[in-house]
């Protein structure tokens, strides 16, 4: 078997190692609150960056020559297949996720890309055999080719409704076939550049029905994964219909879907929609829908998705908070919808940035978990809506009371004492943790 990639096995050298392929802070088999690291951080590789992406972007070409590269895109997509299943393993990353045209290239019809993308997929189960490595999720790419400008499900064209449907049905039988656990829906171009043009109540009644179908399907096929939305608020189009977790949440609401779907939260979508990455995770919490996370980090200066590997550690300390709290991701893990930096053109850059990624998370769960234990917030919370716990405060919160009650009660309790939020305190606290 031929190697792709001039790197050996990445072990676990600890924080003080210096050398830049070893692991500083995830240490797999170390438990943590309970459970190993590799189960609270299920890291899956990205087959789109990781394999796919060169260093392109709206402004110059390729930047990157990978060793797996070939001039036949079929002969590719095997030579990939080999190279993913190398570099996954040399990481210890024992989860991929891909798009259909990540695995199999689109060919001349529909027909040819179907069959095209059963044997890369045949290949691709044969490689996992014999192996941990399994598949989180599977997604249709229904946004690149040009057929997909005005959107898919809700594109004006009936025709390319009906070809996104029957992408996704195929993605989400090569997902079966892979053992995938879960199946995820980025709306890529669904979403307007203008109201000119634009019927909103048809669109969003059509990306419903999209939805819908393949929930019927996810059942009927025998999948039986758990369905994923992935909000984000713009980006390729002006404004896209999954904007974030609050808008998704209505949206299946509105049309009966709330209990089919989660949420894979991307950090860099959050951020996109002014939103910090916490934030759309605690609204998915709460709400019952936090299924996977998409581990990436934006730049705060540029208005797009740079999809960067998470080095933020103050971002990743507060995520795993939210998912400790949250009881784990279920059926769920983190990928990194991450690519590596245009100038970071070297094969070994490739691991440095998933090592720095896994690190980053690694020492975020660390963290987050010394602070769940000891408390640190939830004390400061209990304590701060303590006034809910007795009296009218007890009587509110049970529903228990009407607004002449509430009245009556105010005009004896008007000379209101405050407590401090100590916002600056809690931030230098979890400065100390840190
Ligand atoms: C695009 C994006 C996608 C999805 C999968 O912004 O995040 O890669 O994660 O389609
Ligand atoms: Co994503």
């Amino acid at each position: 078997m031929k190697e792709y990639f001039k790197v050996g096995k990445i072990k676990y050298e600890g924080p003080k190692s210096t050398n830049p392929l070893a692991f500083k802070y995830y240490n797999k088999d170390e438990v943590i609150l309970g459970k190993p690291m590799s189960e609270h951080l299920k890291f899956a590789m990205s087959w789109w960056h990781t394999l796919c992406a060169k260093g392109s972007d709206q402004f110059g070409s390729n930047t990157m020559t990978r060793t797996f590269e070939d001039a036949d895109p079929v002969k590719e997509a095997y030579a990939k297949v080999d190279a993913g299943f190398e570099f996954m393993d040399k990481l210890g990353i024992e989860y991929f996720c891909f798009h259909d045209r990540d695995l199999a290239p689109e060919l001349a019809t529909l027909a040819e890309s179907n069959r095209v993308l059963d044997e890369v997929s045949d290949y691709v189960l044969e490689k996992m055999k014999g192996t941990n490595i399994k598949c989180l999720w599977g997604t249709a790419n229904c946004f690149n080719h040009k057929r997909y400008l005005a959107g898919a499900g809700t594109s004006p064209n009936a025709d390319v409704f009906a070809y996104a449907a029957a992408q996704i049905k195929k993605a989400m039988d090569t997902t079966k076939k892979l053992g995938g656990k879960n199946y995820v829906f980025w709306g890529g171009r669904e979403g307007y550049d203008t109201l000119l043009n634009t019927d909103l109540k048809q669109e969003l009644d059509h990306y419903a029905t999209l939805l819908t179908l393949a929930r019927d399907y996810n059942k009927k096929s025998g999948l039986n994964a758990q369905l994923l939305i992935e909000p984000k608020p713009k980006e390729p189009t002006k404004h896209q219909y999954d904007f974030d977790v609050q808008t998704v949440i209505g949206f299946l609401k509105t049309y009966g879907l709330d209990k089919d779907f989660k949420m894979n939260i991307e950090a860099n979508h959050a951020t996109l929609a002014i939103h910090t990455f916490n934030h759309e995770l605690a609204v998915a919490r709460i709400n019952g829908v936090l299924g996977s996370i998409d581990a990436n980090q934006g730049d705060m200066l540029l208005g797009w998705d740079t999809d960067q590997f998470p080095t933020n550690l103050y971002d990743t300390t507060l995520a795993m908070y939210e998912v400790l709290l949250n009881g784990g991701l279920g059926t769920g893990g983190l990928n990194f919808d991450a690519k590596v930096r245009r100038q970071s053109f070297t094969d070994e850059d490739l691991f440095i940035s998933y090592i720095a990624g896994m690190d980053t998370f690694a020492r975020g769960l660390r963290i987050a978990a010394k602070l769940l234990e000891d408390k640190v917030f939830e004390n400061f919370k209990q304590e701060r809506y303590a006034s809910y716990k007795t009296g009218i405060g007890k009587k509110i919160s049970e529903g228990k009371v009407s607004l002449e009650e509430l009245s009556e009660y105010a005009l004896s309790h008007d000379q209101i004492e405050n407590a401090s939020g100590r916002q600056e305190w809690l931030e230098a606290v979890l400065n100390q943790y840190l």
